[in-house]
């Protein structure tokens, strides 16, 4: 089998976002698109040739045939050996441990993450390094720069390869290691958790309902759920991941998993995750846990997780996250650190040692065991500190509140807006921000108004135009930022947080407490009136 190469031209737009590139399934089946994107990645990570590779995906449609075209490619550039999911499939948290545990020089995970997946929906493609976490910006533009002068891609004649058993095979000089998908990263959750208080919380009747969402967390919430921890089956709602996820999105927040929210009043706790497995959402009776509370919540309880007994070193959130974090490492006497929106920025932080844990407001939430956002390791984190506190979810945020203060937060977003409406409502906004400081926003007065820019603590590297931000001191803020995983027009999204110290008034409703933002958001970038839609398309 000798490498031959096949003459492309270039493509337009292969331009990795806030994680990988997502485009139409349409568009990666286009002849040598996929193509392309993974020869540019291969052309400009030469540790790749003779190294190992993590290889696996969500299971989205066009998974398979994209991991046969990818086995092909890398064979042909001379790569040593994939570590391959069985199935095609590894979630993005997996798939992060596994690079970390076999000592490879980097992984792709083939997925769009919450985004809908199916003939008409969306395909992805995302490459981590050998810390196992997203790639820096600094290698997804090199990437992005090489496919903008592609030629040609590199690959075998061979017939597709069984993906569905373990065991190892050979594509020509290139071993193949076809692994348990789910085996390494049930084997870390469970150095890190109380597996066996959480086992004596799930028999002493408890009520909870995971929701897969048919995406790839399904087999991963069953081997740790069920198998170890002795849950009953029917704790797993939409465990089998399909192509389509059934037609649904598999976003876990409460406007996608309506199924799990109309069962939590007979529920203790219910759990979903997304299309990749790296986002969490958590509900008690009657409650929705803000992810960025959450954060917050697992900071300040770590040290009753065997994994975190001896303490956390830092905490970081991406700016829109809520400040809820700030205040737990304020008390802790350890640094909280503020990034921009995406997993990649964490990742020199938990190299260095900085911080232990870190989130964003997306229901994404994690720890230094890999190097992604981990959906199931934040379930288990939570169903660890239920298991030692025997206290409702309600109950130990309410108590969180008291302790912290409370960040009231939601965020708004305008879907598939019209990229020049979008682009127009944003430029409003920025060219206000120099004159709105000193001004007010229901009586808080604006002390900081700017256009976010982040430097790396760590590589000094800079990324700038990450969120249009307006603070009130510790009082309140609005973000307004653009989207970078969508695959339509443009997605702004409004971020909204007010603090409130009095336990007495803690337990308000959420979107009337943050009215007076919601109004001056409108007023600045006129969403409503410029799409004429009534309001946001999506409220968390
Ligand atoms: C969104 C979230 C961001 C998250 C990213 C990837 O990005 O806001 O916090 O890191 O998705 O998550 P954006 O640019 O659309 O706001 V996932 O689970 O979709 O890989
Ligand atoms: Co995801």
């Amino acid at each position: 089998m000798t490498p031959h190469s096949i003459a492309i031209t270039p493509f337009q737009g292969q331009k990795p976002g806030t994680s990988g590139l997502r485009k139409k399934v349409a568009e990666f089946q286009r002849p040598g698109y996929l193509e392309a994107f993974v020869q540019s990645l291969f052309d400009t990570q030469p540790a790749l040739r003779g190294g190992i590779m993590a290889l696996g995906g969500d299971g989205r449609y066009f998974n398979r045939e994209a991991v046969q075209i990818i086995l092909r490619m890398a064979a042909a550039n001379g790569v040593g050996r994939v570590i391959l999911g069985a199935g095609g499939l590894l979630s993005t948290p997996a798939a992060s441990a596994v690079i970390r545990k076999y000592q490879a020089q980097g992984g792709i995970v083939l997925s769009a993450s919450h985004n809908p997946g199916g003939p008409d929906g969306d395909f992805g493609i995302k490459f981590n390094t050998s810390n196992g976490g997203p790639a820096p910006e600094a290698v997804t533009e090199a990437i992005y720069q090489r496919s903008q002068s592609i030629e040609r891609y590199l690959t075998l004649d061979a017939a597709p390869i069984a993906l569905d058993k373990p065991g190892e095979t050979s594509l020509g000089d290139m071993a193949i290691s076809i692994i348990d998908p789910v085996a390494d990263h049930a084997a870390l959750l469970q150095t890190l958790f109380d597996f066996d208080a959480i086992r004596s919380l799930l028999r002493g009747g408890f009520r909870m309902r995971f929701d897969g969402m048919h995406a790839v967390t399904g087999p991963y919430a069953r081997r740790v759920l069920v198998d170890m921890l002795g849950a009953p089956e029917d704790v797993l709602m939409n465990a089998q991941p399909l192509p389509d996820f059934g037609g649904g999105h598999p976003d876990p927040n409460p406007a996608h998993a309506e199924e799990l929210v109309a069962l939590m009043p007979g529920l203790d706790f219910g759990a979903a995750s997304d299309g990749d497995g790296d986002r969490n959402m958590i509900l008690g009776p009657g409650i929705a846990v803000s992810p960025s509370d959450s954060l917050a919540v697992l900071a300040a309880n770590a040290r009753l997780a065997p994994g975190y007994a001896n303490g956390i070193t830092g905490i970081a959130r991406s700016m829109p996250t809520s400040r809820a974090a700030d205040a737990v490492a304020a008390a802790l006497g350890i640094p909280c650190f503020e990034t921009p929106t995406g997993w990649k920025f964490f990742g020199n932080l938990l190299d260095a040692g900085q911080i232990t844990i870190c989130g964003e407001e997306s229901y994404g939430t994690s720890s230094n065991h890999v190097r992604e956002k981990d959906g199931l390791w934040a379930v288990l984190f939570w169903l660890n500190i239920l298991a030692k506190r025997r206290e409702p979810v309600g109950a130990i945020l309410a108590q969180h509140w008291r302790q912290y203060g409370r960040h009231y937060y939601s965020r708004h977003d305008y879907e598939a807006v019209d990229s020049a409406t979008a682009q127009a409502a944003m430029a409003q906004l920025a060219q206000a921000l120099p004159g709105l400081v000193g001004h007010d926003i229901g009586g808080l007065t604006i002390t900081q108004a700017d256009d976010f820019a982040y430097t790396d603590p760590v590589d000094g590297s800079v990324a700038k135009g990450q969120g249009l931000r307006v603070i009130c001191g510790d009082a309140a803020r609005v973000v307004a930022r653009l989207s970078g995983t969508g695959t339509e027009g443009a997605t702004v999204r409004l971020y909204f947080e007010r603090f409130e110290a009095d336990p007495a008034r803690q337990q308000d409703d959420v979107q009337t407490t943050l009215a007076p933002l919601i109004d001056f958001a409108e007023n600045q970038l006129g969403l409503r009136q410029r799409t004429g839609r009534p309001g946001p398309d999506v409220i968390t």
